[in-house]
């Protein structure tokens, strides 16, 4: 595997699901796998669990790693071509990121959407880049339209804890204090697409995700019609897709916030969100602590979907 973007880039998902599966069993199966191989993270936003279980998933396999805080030590980058450099950025991003592929054998990027220009972040302009001009394989730590670890966790959790052959898997938006990326959800809609899962995605009118993303998926306006017989539920805010709002709040209706009134709707759903999550306004304390919520299984399986990544890139070096 050469680069990590989205579900394609997996192949077979089931053959996928049952290889983490494998690899959570035993997880240091592989460890010869990495032996003198260096792994370089890259990050250009703050991160918990992405930092903590990609380098986790290195260390499984065997590989040396490395971390970089694009905004914290590291000299600021510019990323258009043809901008004169008489600002406080002190590097080009077209030197940077060969010169970190010269020291590295697989690199993992999070570049977050700015939200100044759709195109640019819907066209991935950073990760893009590091795909073209480091010369190694390299995979997404949730770049400007996809989380495709967060995803590919999300579905080993899923697989771990259904009842059913085909559940009912619901997305729904939840208010949020400050505009957040489409990333999540687009890659949860990748992901739940070619998953055998009844999948439905509810938000406020003007939330609408991009359609590449959408494609077959049921969009329910109607939150509780939405949470009917759901047996898993999946929360997230993100900021609107759709001209002119791009990158704006539209709405922070309360009323989405996911509470035990709302569960009681569903066929005794389990409650996932990817973290960090804003108790209240996402979901209530009571929701989020019930025994119902497995957010902290999901999180674990972030080394499982890394690894499952990571292990595929080095058995292609
Ligand atoms: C980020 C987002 O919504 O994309 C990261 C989630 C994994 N969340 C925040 O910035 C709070
Ligand atoms: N879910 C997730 O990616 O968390 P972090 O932003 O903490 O890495």
């Amino acid at each position: 595997m050469r680069t990590y973007t989205n579900v394609k880039d997996l192949g077979n998902l089931n053959a996928a699901i049952k290889e983490a599966l494998e690899i959570k069993k035993n997880r240091f199966a592989y460890k010869h796998l990495g032996e003198n191989k260096t792994l370089l993270m890259v990050f250009f936003n703050s991160s918990l669990r992405t930092r903590l279980s990609t380098q986790k998933a290195g260390m499984n396999l065997g590989m040396n790693t490395m971390v970089l805080d694009i905004n914290q030590g590291a000299w600021k980058l510019e990323t258009e071509r043809g901008v004169i450099m008489d600002g406080d950025k002190s590097e080009h991003i077209l030197e940077a990121i060969p010169v970190m592929g010269s020291y590295c054998d697989i690199i993992g990027v999070r570049a977050f959407a700015q939200f100044e220009n759709k195109e640019d972040d819907y066209q991935e302009k950073i990760l893009n880049q590091f795909i073209q001009y480091s010369g190694r394989p390299v995979f997404s730590m949730e770049a400007a339209t996809g989380h495709p670890l967060q995803a590919f966790a999300d579905l080993i959790t899923i697989e771990e804890y259904k009842k059913k052959d085909r559940p009912k898997v619901v997305l729904t938006w939840a208010p949020h204090p400050k505009a957040l990326p489409q990333a999540v959800p687009n890659s949860f809609a990748d992901f739940m697409n070619e998953a055998d899962v009844d999948f439905v995605i509810t938000h406020p009118e003007g939330y609408e995700l991009a359609p590449q993303f959408v494609r077959g998926a049921k969009v329910e306006y109607k939150q509780d019609k939405a949470l009917e017989g759901a047996d898993f539920v999946y929360a997230k805010n993100w900021a609107a897709f759709a001209d002119p709002n791009y990158g704006q709040i539209i709405s922070k209706d309360m009323s989405w916030t996911v509470t035990t009134e709302k569960m009681a709707l569903t066929n005794n759903a389990l409650f996932m969100h990817c973290l960090p999550v804003r108790r209240n306004m996402i979901v209530s304390d009571d929701v989020i602590e019930s025994p119902q919520s497995i957010v902290i299984q999901e999180a674990a399986n972030r080394e499982i979907s890394a690894q499952t990544v990571i292990k595929r890139m080095l058995e292609s070096l």
